[in-house]
């Protein structure tokens, strides 16, 4: 393990004013959002939607790093040129979904636990060696009546911490993204409950598997009520939940949290961050690291049609505006109304 190298790196995933686009939806997932707007998800349309997000002009201003699936690593732009090769370029550092999926938990129904540990040490060199320089492993808690448990919160949370520790001896920083859904009828007060146990949990076991934590980023879920709650926190309640958490349970020598957006509207998502941006500082940056709150518009604008490409970049570029100014509590939710 090379500390420099990975401290290094993580520094710049969280470097000021720009955040990490996160585009490593599995094949499945992506079949899913182009049904949205009624595309077939073969490689090649996986391919050019990617190169079309990838390639927006300026993207470097906006984005440090973005996560790649398997298969995109493996892509190229229509000139030939490798996608993590094309984005180590521009400045934008390539990273790597490793995880291969939540699967049912044995015995314990409802709930999920993540695999891929199997083989990761080997798939680890290779991904350094094709140009990713930090990964990500996502552990998926559920809220529910009897959930979670806390034998699912330890199972996942030594999964998360193992993945780390094998990332860090290949010298690539781990995105540790324990999610707590926001699927359910739970309140905002049992969402930070939960994610309080779930980040307490995770940090012990990273500790006893001898994480080093400065070399490594946090991709927490905000702690919002679940969607069927019937009553919605606000967002500054939003804001100040997650950030109380955060500083409960996040040790401060973790250089990065970048929060994913879980289903939240793409203006939902910039204006939580918005809110915690501005009651900074914090010891850690505080950054985004969104799919779905970055991508949404850009889906929609490009419509899977090759003159549909510069509409996408646009659309795309103008979220990556706005939540980067949210990461340094510079928005205004009245630009919403505001053009590209
Ligand atoms: C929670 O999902 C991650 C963040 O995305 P959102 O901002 O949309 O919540 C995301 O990186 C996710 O892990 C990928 O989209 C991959 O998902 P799949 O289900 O394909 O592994």
């Amino acid at each position: 393990m090379n500390r420099a190298e990975l401290e290094s790196i993580a520094s710049r995933m969280a470097a000021k004013g720009k955040g990490i686009l996160a585009a490593d939806e599995s094949t499945g997932t992506v079949a899913k959002r182009f049904e949205a707007i009624g595309l077939e998800g073969t490689e090649e349309t996986r391919r050019s939607y990617r190169e079309m997000l990838f390639t927006a002009p300026g993207l470097s201003d906006y984005i440090s790093g973005v996560i790649l699936y398997d298969e995109t690593l493996r892509q190229k732009t229509k000139d030939g040129e490798p996608f993590p090769v094309y984005l180590t370029r521009v400045g934008i550092l390539p990273g790597i979904k490793v995880d291969t999926g939540a699967k049912p938990l044995a015995g314990f129904p409802g709930e999920t636990i993540t695999e891929g540990l199997d083989g990761l040490r080997g798939r680890l060199a290779e991904y350094y060696q094709l140009g990713a320089r930090f990964a990500k492993w996502r552990a998926v808690i559920t809220i529910g009546p009897a959930t979670p448990t806390q034998f699912a919160i330890e199972a996942n949370a030594h999964a998360l911490a193992r993945y780390a520790a094998l990332c860090q001896e290949a010298n690539v920083v781990p995105i540790v993204e324990p999610e707590v859904l926001l699927d359910g009828e739970h309140t905002i007060e049992r969402c930070e409950e939960v994610t309080g146990e779930v980040l307490s949990t995770v940090f012990r076991q990273l500790h006893s598997h001898r994480v080093h934590l400065e070399g490594m980023i946090l991709k927490p879920s905000m702690v919002i009520a679940g969607k069927k709650c019937p009553n919605q926190a606000s967002a500054q309640q939003v804001a100040e939940a997650t950030v109380r958490t955060l500083k409960r349970y996040v040790p401060s020598a973790v250089p990065g949290i970048a929060f994913l957006s879980g289903g939240q509207t793409p203006a939902q998502a910039t204006e939580h961050l918005n809110l915690m941006s501005q009651m900074g500082p914090f010891p850690w940056e505080l950054t985004f690291s969104y799919a779905r709150a970055l991508q949404e518009e850009a889906l929609r604008a490009w419509g899977g049609k090759p003159e549909g490409f510069a509409a996408g970049q646009k659309a795309f570029l103008r979220r990556a505006k706005l939540v980067a100014l949210a990461r340094s509590g510079n928005y205004n939710p009245q630009q919403e109304q505001e053009a590209a």
